[in-house]
């Protein structure tokens, strides 16, 4: 795949990218990010991308003469029609079921905003106009950033694993269950002095057994997810077993 993001803060976009599995992505040719300074398709001495807004009020607007010569020339480059995906307030949710759609396509172009948001006009060039979340935030960059990242999990030969990516919590719609690894016990320091608690790993874990193991963590995931994220349920997809175990723990709580 290949993705052109497109910010006034290149270095804000591009420092994180070299990080873990998307860096080795990136470095392996997987995929291919060019992030783009939108200063870069200014034409005036000052390389303005901002201007008041008409009728007034607060703020500044981002110009959209530069957006769209950014776009004609990552259409020269990359050949069209684009999929341009613009990151705002007033998007629709970015959902795992958005990431899987945008990971079918072969390239991307990601907006980033800045100040109180675009000139409307950009929106003609726009195909997916989304939102990471219900709170204030200061830019595009770090939504681009988020939906670079679920995105790029899904391109095969991304994550090494392909198993860890299918059984992901988000994936089969539940939360993930608890996780251990050694020490087996840990003192812990309570209130009352010198290590007067043993944190324990759940002793199935170490069993071997692991049909029993399997049972204990599809009851974890699902307890889990009652308890914390209930709303998740109705969508999730559960075999018969996890429909029985969840039968179990909802009769357990009424
Ligand atoms: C987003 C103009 O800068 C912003 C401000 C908030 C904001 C975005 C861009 S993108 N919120 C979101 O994805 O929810």
């Amino acid at each position: 795949m290949t993705v052109d993001v497109v910010t006034i803060f290149p270095a804000v976009v591009a420092e994180p990218l070299r990080a873990g599995v998307v860096g080795r992505a990136i470095d392996r040719g997987t995929l291919d990010v060019k992030v783009r300074d939108l200063r870069d398709f200014t034409s005036d001495r000052h390389r303005v991308v901002d201007d008041v807004p008409y009728g007034g009020g607060p703020g500044m607007v981002m110009k959209p003469d530069p957006f769209f010569r950014a776009l004609d020339a990552i259409e020269a480059d990359r050949g069209g029609p684009l999929t341009v995906v613009l990151t705002s307030p007033q998007g629709r949710p970015f959902t795992q079921a958005e990431a899987q759609r945008l990971s079918a396509r072969p390239h991307l172009v990601l907006l980033c905003g800045r100040y109180e948001g675009f000139d409307d006009r950009v929106r003609e060039r726009v195909t997916d106009e989304l939102s990471i979340g219900d709170y204030v935030l200061s830019g595009g960059e770090l939504p681009a950033l988020v939906i670079l990242d679920a995105v790029a999990r899904l391109i095969p030969g991304v994550v090494g694993d392909e198993q860890s990516v299918v059984e992901e919590s988000f994936s089969r719609g539940l939360l993930d269950f608890p996780q251990f690894t050694r020490p087996a016990e840990i003192a812990i320091n309570g209130a009352g002095g010198a290590g007067d608690r043993v944190l324990k790993v759940p002793d199935v874990l170490l069993s071997g057994n692991h049909g029993a193991i399997r049972r204990w963590r599809k009851r974890a995931a699902l307890a889990r997810t009652l308890e914390r994220r209930p709303d998740l349920l109705t969508d999730a997809i559960l075999d018969e077993e996890e429909k029985e175990l969840l039968k179990e723990l909802q009769h357990g709580r009424d």
